[in-house]
C-alpha cells in the first residue's frame, strides 16, 4: 500500500456560539455550526478541514447535515485507499462521480492541502504556488439590525484598529428603512472607513435600480447580490446602471458559474468563496477567469471558523490583485473557536501562519466539548 494513502476521513459537527445575533436577509445566525473533517492517512498525517454554510439551507444548497452524511456515504468510499498526496487525482475522482457539493468539496480539498503542506513541510500558501503578501485587510459585517448599535460597534472596531471596511446587511427591512440606515451609517463614518452593502438577493430588479442609484449618490462602495442569482439579465442591467459596483455573491455557485456571468458582464467585483467553488484550489480558477475578464476581487466567507478562513486565507495571500481586500472575520464573530491558537488580527489585517499545512492545531478538549454528539465523548471543557 501506499505510504500516504488516505486510511480514514471523519466529519464532526461542531456548534460554536456568536457574539451576538447576526441578522441577514434571510436567516438571524444566533450561533454557527461547523462541519470539521479529518484525514488521515497511513504515513501518519493528518489534515483537517472545514465545510461550513450558515443558517441550514437558508443560504445554499448543502447543510451542515448533509455536508457529513454525502462525505461519509459518497466521499469517503471514493477516497480510502486513494493517494492522499496528489491532490489533483483525489478532486478528479470526486468530480467525476459527485455532482456539486462544493461546500463538502471544499473541506476534502482543504484537508488534503493541509495533510500535504504537513507532509512537505510547507504552508498551503506555497502548495499554490507561493504568498504575494503575509497579511490581508479585513472587513467587518455590521449586521446587529440596529442603526446605533452598528454605529457604536464600528466606532469600537476603529478604535482597536481591528477594521475599517465596514459591510452591511440589508435586504430583511423595508427597503427606505434600509437605505436611512445605511446613509446613517455612512454619514457617522465619513472617509474613515469604507461601507458597502449585501443584500442577500433580497431586492426585485426594480427595487434595486432605484436603490443602487441612491446608494452609490451617497458613497456606498460596493454593493453586493442585490438580486436573485437567477435574474442574471437583471444583474447585467443593474451593473450597467448603478453608480455604485455590483459584487456577485450567490451568483457563483461554482468555478462555471464565474465563467458565465463573466461573459455577459453580470458584475464588476466577484466574491470569492473556498466553499462555493470547491476549495482553495478551485477558488482560485474563478480569481484567474475574473482576472482575465477585467474583474476585480473580494476574498469571501462562509462565517467559517479558525480552519476554513486560514484555508481561504492561504489562497487569498498567492492572488496578484485583491483590489476589494477580504471578510475574513469568522472566527471573530464566535465566542469559542476549536483551534490551540486562533488565528491572529491586528492593524486592520488577518496575518497569515507560515507554519506547514495550515499553520494551525485543533484543540482536541475545545472540539470534544462543542461537537454536536459530545454525549458519546467523555472529556470536559476546562
Ligand atoms: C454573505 O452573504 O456574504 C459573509 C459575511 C457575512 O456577514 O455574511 C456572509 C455571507
Ligand atoms: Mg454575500
Amino acid at each position: 500500500m501506499l505510504a500516504s494513502a488516505i486510511q480514514s476521513i471523519e466529519t464532526i459537527i461542531v456548534d460554536l456560539p456568536t457574539i451576538r445575533p447576526h441578522k441577514l436577509a434571510m436567516h438571524t445566525m444566533q450561533n454557527q455550526t461547523l462541519v470539521i473533517i479529518r484525514v488521515r492517512c497511513a504515513d501518519g498525517i493528518e489534515g483537517v478541514g472545514e465545510s461550513t454554510t450558515i443558517g441550514g439551507l437558508s443560504y445554499g444548497n448543502e447543510s451542515p447535515d448533509s455536508i457529513k452524511t454525502n462525505i461519509d456515504r459518497h466521499f469517503a468510499p471514493l477516497l480510502i485507499g486513494q493517494d492522499g498526496a496528489n491532490i489533483n487525482a483525489a478532486m478528479q475522482r470526486l468530480d467525476k462521480v459527485i455532482k456539486g457539493n462544493t461546500f463538502a468539496k471544499s473541506g476534502i480539498e482543504t484537508a488534503l492541502l493541509d495533510a500535504q503542506g504537513k507532509r512537505l513541510g510547507l504552508p498551503v500558501s506555497e502548495l499554490l504556488g507561493g504568498r504575494v503578501r503575509d497579511s490581508l485587510p479585513v472587513a467587518w459585517t455590521l449586521a446587529s439590525g440596529d442603526t446605533a448599535k452598528d454605529i457604536a460597534e464600528a466606532e469600537q472596531m476603529l478604535d482597536l484598529r481591528r477594521h475599517r471596511i465596514f459591510k452591511l446587511k440589508i435586504g430583511a427591512g423595508e427597503v427606505n428603512r434600509d437605505l436611512a440606515h445605511v446613509i446613517a451609517i455612512k454619514k457617522a463614518m465619513g472617509e474613515r472607513a469604507s461601507v458597502r452593502v449585501d443584500v442577500n438577493q433580497a431586492w426585485d430588479e426594480a427595487v434595486a435600480l432605484r436603490a443602487c442609484r441612491i446608494l452609490g449618490e451617497n458613497g456606498i462602495d460596493l454593493i453586493e447580490q442585490p438580486i436573485s442569482r437567477n435574474n442574471v439579465s437583471g444583474m447585467v442591467r443593474l451593473n450597467a446602471s448603478s453608480p455604485a459596483p455590483i459584487m456577485a455573491d450567490e451568483s457563483i455557485e461554482c468555478v462555471e458559474d464565474a465563467f458565465n456571468l463573466a461573459r455577459v458582464g453580470a458584475a464588476s467585483i466577484f466574491a470569492l468563496k473556498i466553499a462555493k467553488n470547491g476549495g482553495p484550489r478551485a477558488v482560485l480558477r474563478t480569481a484567474a477567469i475574473a482576472e482575465a475578464a477585467g474583474i476585480g476581487l473580494y476574498g469571501g466567507t462562509m462565517l467559517e471558523g479558525g480552519i476554513g478562513t486560514l484555508a481561504s486565507a492561504h489562497a487569498f495571500v498567492t492572488l496578484n490583485k485583491l483590489m476589494w481586500d477580504t471578510e475574513l472575520f469568522g472566527p471573530l464573530l464566535l465566542t469559542e473557536d476549536i483551534l490551540q491558537e486562533p488565528p491572529h488580527y491586528s492593524d486592520f489585517e488577518l496575518h497569515v501562519p507560515k507554519a506547514p499545512g495550515l499553520g494551525l492545531n485543533l484543540d482536541e478538549e475545545r472540539l470534544a466539548y462543542f461537537r454536536r454528539d459530545k454525549s458519546t465523548v467523555s472529556v470536559s471543557h476546562a
